[in-house]
């Protein structure tokens, strides 16, 4: 199996990822980075989820058990979310410097028959003026359409003016994008170690996972490294005080240009 790296991303990609707004890169890890990291997630998010909803991280839904930003906690998990190639490849589609905004995990527990439905990230974000911000979702398993692969919908990454939708409500984004609902969808199963990069307005949703076995992968968000605060509430910022307008900055938010010297 080849692994894509900045070097070998081909043009074609970039401009996949510009015209439609998001683009599959496969192999982005090996086969062999893809199982000890699955592992290391696995069980770092069931050891969380064991410990109950005490901590604002930790959120165990229908839709997915989610642990957002742990990466500075476990060097496991730091490998993976500080991973330059990942961050290179980011950088690269999105065209400018960037940073790391949050990573994290999202589990899709066997049979949960609930979809994510379609939304934009970027509203629920503190950002002023993040105009690139970029989402590596890394499959740390095998993930067909039956077990909650990610859905697009091409361009919607143009629409830079809707304000935050509901993952829970499948109308939520297509009541107010309606152009989107006859217009082009694409899914995109992923074996272990491929990703999907989308841009933070790129509507997308995941399917509920039918299977016997938990959905794992990793997200990465990157923003813009000139990002500044929007004064909004986010778990990320929250505990920060920042002033509005203050640049996102601090070693919780390293640039991309770094990652290599931090794992
Ligand atoms: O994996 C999912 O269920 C949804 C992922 C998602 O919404 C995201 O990565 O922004």
């Amino acid at each position: 199996m080849v692994v894509t790296t900045p070097e070998t991303l081909s043009d074609d990609k970039i401009q996949h990822y510009r015209d439609k707004g998001f683009v599959k890169v496969p192999g982005i890890l090996s086969k062999d980075e893809a199982a000890e990291f699955h592992d290391i997630i696995y069980r770092f998010a069931e050891r969380k989820r064991s410990l109950g909803e005490e901590d604002p991280g930790v959120r165990d839904r229908e839709v997915f058990t989610q642990i957002v930003n742990f990466w500075h906690e476990d060097a496991g998990i730091r490998g993976l979310t500080l991973h330059p190639n990942v961050g290179g490849v980011a950088q690269k589609l999105a065209g400018v410097p960037l940073r790391l905004w949050h990573d994290h995990m999202l589990i899709k527990q066997p049979h949960n028959k609930t979809p994510t439905e379609f939304h934009q990230d970027q509203p629920y974000w503190p950002h002023a003026d993040s105009t690139q911000s970029i989402s590596a979702w890394i499959a740390l398993c095998d993930v067909p359409v039956e077990r909650g692969c990610m859905t697009f919908l091409s361009g919607s990454h143009r629409r830079t003016d809707l304000s935050a939708q509901n993952l829970n409500d499948a109308e939520s984004f297509l009541g107010i994008a309606p152009e989107f609902r006859y217009g082009e969808r694409v899914t995109v199963p992923l074996e272990a170690g491929d990703c999907t990069f989308h841009h933070s307005r790129c509507a997308h949703m995941a399917t509920p996972n039918d299977t016997d076995v938990p959905r794992v992968a990793h997200i990465v968000i990157y923003m813009d490294a000139t990002t500044t605060f929007s004064g909004n509430k986010h778990i990320v910022t929250d505990p920060l005080a920042l002033k509005e307008g203050e640049a996102l900055d601090g070693e919780l938010l390293p640039f991309v240009e770094r990652f290599a010297s931090l794992r």
